[in-house]
């Protein structure tokens, strides 16, 4: 997608100078694949360098609050961007991982000051996975690196006492 199409979204804000954690789950690796291309595009659009993006693997979505409070522990990072696709099956394991995963991020962002962006898809079924992870605007992926950028910069905007 190109920042042209973003409509009322407007335009990325610039991450040059930004680092970036991309925190992925392989359960569901087409589709997670997606999104990770998605947030590494915006992220590129937006000025962030290869070497200030770094991609970290976790089993599945219940990984990622684990993964991303150990990423911005580290200190490295102005933002991480968490990825996953969780698919409605017939049993109570989808409400157990989304529900947890949505509030670990949560949690996760607010106990370290590093902001996270949510980008894992809860979906009924394969096909509205699928159309969420295409490439173009509605690509989460690209969204929810779009969202991190905006909160990197303002995070650091605030905290060097701006408005
Ligand atoms: N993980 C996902 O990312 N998506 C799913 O749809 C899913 N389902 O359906 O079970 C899933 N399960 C694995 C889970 O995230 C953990 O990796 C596993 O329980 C080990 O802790």
């Amino acid at each position: 997608m190109r920042q042209a199409d973003r409509g009322e979204a407007g335009p990325l804000p610039p991450a040059a100078g930004l680092r970036f954690a991309v925190v992925v789950s392989r359960f569901n690796d087409a589709i997670t694949g997606r999104l990770s291309a998605g947030a590494r595009d915006a992220l590129s659009q937006a000025g962030a360098g290869p070497d200030d993006v770094e991609v970290f693997d976790v089993p599945g979505a219940f990984e990622l609050p684990q993964a991303a409070r150990c990423v911005a522990e580290g200190g490295r990072f102005d933002a991480v961007i968490c990825l996953g696709c969780v698919i409605r099956g017939a049993t109570p394991h989808f409400e157990y991982i989304s529900a947890s995963v949505a509030h670990g991020i949560q949690d996760a962002s607010g106990e370290t000051g590093v902001p996270m962006a949510f980008g894992v898809l809860t979906t009924d079924t394969q096909a509205q996975a699928e159309e969420r992870a295409a490439d173009g605007p509605r690509n989460k992926g690209f969204e929810a690196a779009a969202a991190a950028i905006e909160m990197a910069v303002l995070f650091k905007r605030v905290r060097a006492g701006g408005r």
